[in-house]
């Protein structure tokens, strides 16, 4: 089986467009898997799919993108549904990271960090993990420096994605720093 294309598949699903599979999420973004497979089992290339499976796949995958609790499967973030996800705010750690492309920075400097399609801004835990990010979109992005602490001390709400994402509504410019 081809977990990263289940994983796409899942993500599609779980992101962006739950209605295609006729799918309801909860206020927290969950689906009983047994209706998630009900779904898949409806088009060709998932006809065979089984909870094991989805099991596998959230294990091999790289990213934590996915999680299953008590029979049920969410996306952890990256959604861009029209009912907003509901996620209880906690306090970030001190310095998070945002890598974007180059042609990106200005704007971001002028109008802070915006959740564009998606929503929720995500950040990065780590400087690693936000340049593979920046890199989907340029070969050399720009890593900025978001004060996270200091945003949550004055206000600004953060929200656990996974081990290396974090979560946020707006992020204003001057919480944000360029080298
Ligand atoms: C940019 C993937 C101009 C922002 C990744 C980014 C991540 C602005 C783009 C996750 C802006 C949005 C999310 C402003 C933000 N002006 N550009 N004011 N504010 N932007 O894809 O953070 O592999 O929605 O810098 O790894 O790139 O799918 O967000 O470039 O974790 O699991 O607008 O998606 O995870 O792009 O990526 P995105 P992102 P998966």
């Amino acid at each position: 089986m081809d977990y990263m294309k289940l994983s796409k598949e899942l993500s599609y699903a779980l992101r962006h467009a739950p209605w295609e599979y006729e799918l309801e999420l909860d206020e927290e973004g969950w689906v009983e898997m047994s209706q998630l497979l009900v779904a898949l089992h409806e088009s060709p290339g998932w006809r065979n799919v089984t909870e094991n499976d989805l099991e596998h796949m959230i294990a091999v995958s790289e990213k934590k993108r996915h999680e299953i609790n008590a029979g049920r499967i969410r996306a952890l973030y990256g959604h861009s549904t029209p009912q907003k996800i509901s996620k209880i705010a906690t306090q970030p750690p001190e310095l998070l990271y945002h890598g974007t492309p180059v042609h990106a920075v200005s704007s971001i400097m002028e109008h802070g960090l915006q959740p564009r399609q998606r929503q929720y801004v995500h950040l990065s835990a780590d400087m690693d993990t936000a340049r593979q990010v920046g890199q989907r979109r340029d070969d050399q992005p720009v890593i900025l420096r978001i004060q996270a602490g200091q945003a949550a001390r004055e206000g600004i709400l953060f929200y656990h994605g996974n081990e290396s994402i974090w979560l946020a509504d707006v992020i204003p410019v001057r919480y944000i720093e360029q080298d």
